[in-house]
């Protein structure tokens, strides 16, 4: 009687002993070597596109749309007198989607006496820097002006942190992250203050003791788009 077992050997020592388990074992080297190659050269092709990635150093053209709000008011200083305009800056002036980029003021006057050939008189006015979100030691702000001619103030401020109305090239991983730096809430919110004061410019023996001051605040709202 033959062994089973021997029988099962015999036949597992065969396939071993066999040229078919080196063709087994060849042909499955030969598989992963194609199958690294396949995932290697797929890994160099797709080795830019990987590194930007993973960089996060796409190229993004920020752009942006602009929509100007205006406030108005006008105020009545009597002579070597200083008064106080505010304007509030609250987020339902702007359109949703929008920030504020800055401020920028005009004071204009005129001779409002009606006494004939009385001189203009002088005006002078400064923001005043308060709780208001904004850049107050930037470069570009002109926070004091003056005329005695008549002719208008114009005041700058700037709200938003570098926002100057001009594209800016950015890059990143995403439309999200490279307009992060452009959608900060809260910027330019705040009460805007503004003192202005009068010296009159009166013909002797007439009285001019006060001038009207019209003020305009137009602030540069913006919405920021990124294109890659
Ligand atoms: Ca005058």
């Amino acid at each position: 009687m033959q062994d089973k077992n021997s029988l099962d050997m015999s036949g597992l020592g065969e396939l071993l002993d066999d040229s078919t388990a080196n063709k087994i074992t060849a042909g499955l080297v030969v598989f992963f070597l194609v199958f690294l190659g396949i995932n290697t050269l797929d890994l160099v092709s797709n080795n830019d596109k990987v590194r930007i990635i993973l960089d996060g150093d796409l190229e993004w053209t920020i752009s942006f749309e602009e929509e100007i709000v205006t406030l108005s008011d006008s105020v009545i200083i009597g002579d070597g007198d200083t008064g106080i305009v505010n304007f509030m800056i609250e987020e339902s002036l702007l359109t949703e989607g929008y920030y504020i980029g800055g401020f920028s003021i005009q004071l204009t006057y005129g001779e409002t006496s009606g006494i004939p050939a009385d001189p203009i008189d002088s005006v002078f006015a400064t923001l005043v820097q308060n709780e208001l979100v904004a850049k107050w030691d930037d470069e570009n702000n002109t926070k004091s002006g003056s005329s005695t001619d008549g002719s208008a103030i114009d005041l700058y401020l700037r709200a938003y942190d570098g926002y100057d109305g001009s594209d800016k090239n950015m890059t990143g991983y995403n439309e999200i992250q490279v307009l992060e730096p452009w959608v900060v809430a809260g910027q330019g919110l705040g009460q805007l203050s503004l003192e202005v004061s009068v010296e009159t410019n009166a013909l002797p023996f007439t009285s001019d003791n006060e001038e009207e001051i019209n003020i305009t605040v137009s602030i540069t709202t913006f919405k920021p788009t990124a294109i890659n």
